[in-house]
């Protein structure tokens, strides 16, 4: 059993030794990557956020929990991209330009590549530009975009607009999630699809290869 108390209290003071070792523990314990995430850090880190909104914290103490979040996603990552099938597709990701925020956009990178697909991570704060650029350069099925800001959302808008203008629209599929998104959103922007957390970001991408 996942104890959220204690993780939320050790992340929250961004204890990292001891943020990696209750993850191992709770490894070693038979809980499954996934379920440590789901249930321990991704709650936590909710929580930090919520105290956040309210200013009962500030940037700080935001920053030495994603730290800590970052310290054990390391333990995690190579359970969660151990790929057991290889699938020929390609996929671009990166957070959009003003959004520094990538906890979640590296989460989803270590489940695609879980799932066998190749990730080129572009990292944050990524300008229409890049995306045009990165695209012609490594030819992906597939152009992923987080934001976790509800203004910077609308780069997303401008991406895809700019894959249109560069005649890029039809030889790639352009996914995007984050925290604001929602499908109504990818709709309107002229997304191929949303995603709300990592694991249907897989689900999503197979589809949209299949296809
Ligand atoms: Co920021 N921040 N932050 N922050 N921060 C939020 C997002 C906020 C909701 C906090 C709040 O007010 N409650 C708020 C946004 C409000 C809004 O726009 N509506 C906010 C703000 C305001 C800000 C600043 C503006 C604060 C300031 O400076 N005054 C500033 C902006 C900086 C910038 O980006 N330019 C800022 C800064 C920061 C830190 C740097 C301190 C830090 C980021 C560190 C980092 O990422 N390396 C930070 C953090 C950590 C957060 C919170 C607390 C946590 C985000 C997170 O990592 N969640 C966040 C509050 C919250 O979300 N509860 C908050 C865990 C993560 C696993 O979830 O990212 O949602 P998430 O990813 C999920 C899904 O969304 C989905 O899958 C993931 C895994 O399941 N997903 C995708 C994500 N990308 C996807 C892409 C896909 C598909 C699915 O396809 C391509």
């Amino acid at each position: 059993m996942i104890d959220k108390e204690k993780f939320y209290t050790i992340l929250s003071q961004g204890k990292m030794d001891e943020i990696k070792k209750l993850t191992q523990v709770a490894l070693e314990s038979g809980e499954s990557a996934e379920t440590i995430l789901k249930e321990g850090l991704i709650p936590a880190m909710d929580r930090v956020g919520d105290k956040f909104k309210t200013c009962e914290i500030f940037i700080p103490e935001v920053l030495i929990a994603a730290r800590a979040m970052h310290a054990a996603m390391a333990i995690l990552k190579p359970i969660l991209s151990k790929s057991t099938s290889t699938l020929a597709a390609k996929i671009v990701i990166g957070t959009v330009k003003g959004d520094l925020h990538d906890i979640g956009k590296n989460l989803v990178i270590m489940m695609l590549e879980g799932g066998g697909f190749e990730v080129v991570d572009l990292g944050v704060d990524i300008p229409v530009a890049k995306f045009i650029e990165a695209i012609k350069q490594h030819q992906p099925q597939v152009v992923g975009m987080s934001a976790l800001l509800t203004t910077t959302m609308r780069e997303m808008k401008n991406t895809i607009q700019a894959l249109e203008g560069a005649g890029l629209r039809k030889q790639v599929k352009a996914i995007i999630g984050g925290a604001p998104v929602t499908e109504k959103f990818a709709k309107e922007i002229g997304a191929d699809g949303y995603a709300p957390d990592a694991a249907s970001a897989v689900d999503l991408v197979k589809s949209l290869v299949s296809k």
